[in-house]
């Protein structure tokens, strides 16, 4: 009775002991730990498609670098540049400098006729853009913490999903991101007139 009593406990500790491990683990890295598994498994078709630009290529790179921590500057989590004009046919490049990072293009934010694109992390992305209009793009694992862009593609109908993008609801710190980008393209004049 009390041998077995005693190994009771000692079962009953070794669960807490585990189920106190597993729960730290979760609330250290909650968000990774739920997105990145489906996001691996959905990307690599998306990855693929984006290999077929949706237009010729001009030749014009842009780079993009994803960052664990801005060197410049106090942010965490950020694309650089985060906010960018581009042309029909350039190539978005976007680059795993930090590890953990990858890009995709947020739904509701890519214009009528553009396919949009979805990388997998630590991988580089090339995204040809197709066509004028407002590209909204996030982290997945690093939405809610607000690690997004955008890009404006010059050219007639380029404000056509302005509206649409704007509207746009997000997780977390994200809104608030976007309401500063969209500010800043403004005060900016990227948008046009
Ligand atoms: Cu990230």
């Amino acid at each position: 009775m009390k041998k077995r009593a005693l190994l009771g406990s000692i079962a009953l500790a070794g669960l807490i002991a585990t189920a106190g491990c597993n729960s730290r683990a979760d609330e250290e890295q909650p968000a990774t730990a739920e997105t990145q598994a489906p996001a691996a498994a959905e990307t690599t078709e998306a990855a693929a498609m984006s290999q077929e630009p949706e237009v010729e290529p001009n030749g014009n790179i842009i780079e993009i670098q994803m960052l664990t921590r801005d060197p410049d500057g106090s942010g965490l989590q950020v694309f650089k540049p985060r906010l960018i004009t581009a042309q029909v046919g350039d190539t978005i490049r976007f680059i795993p400098t930090d590890p953990t990072h990858q890009s995709s293009s947020i739904e509701g934010m890519v214009p009528d006729g553009a396919r949009g694109w979805e990388g997998e992390i630590n991988e580089p992305v090339d995204y040809v853009v197709p066509v004028p209009g407002i590209y909204g793009y996030k982290c997945v694992p690093h939405y809610a913490a607000g690690m997004v862009g955008l890009i404006i593609v010059e050219g007639d109908g380029m404000t056509d999903n302005l509206e649409s993008a704007r509207e746009t609801s997000h997780p977390g710190l994200a809104g608030g991101k976007f309401e500063e980008i969209f500010d800043q393209a403004q005060s900016e004049g990227m948008l046009g007139s």
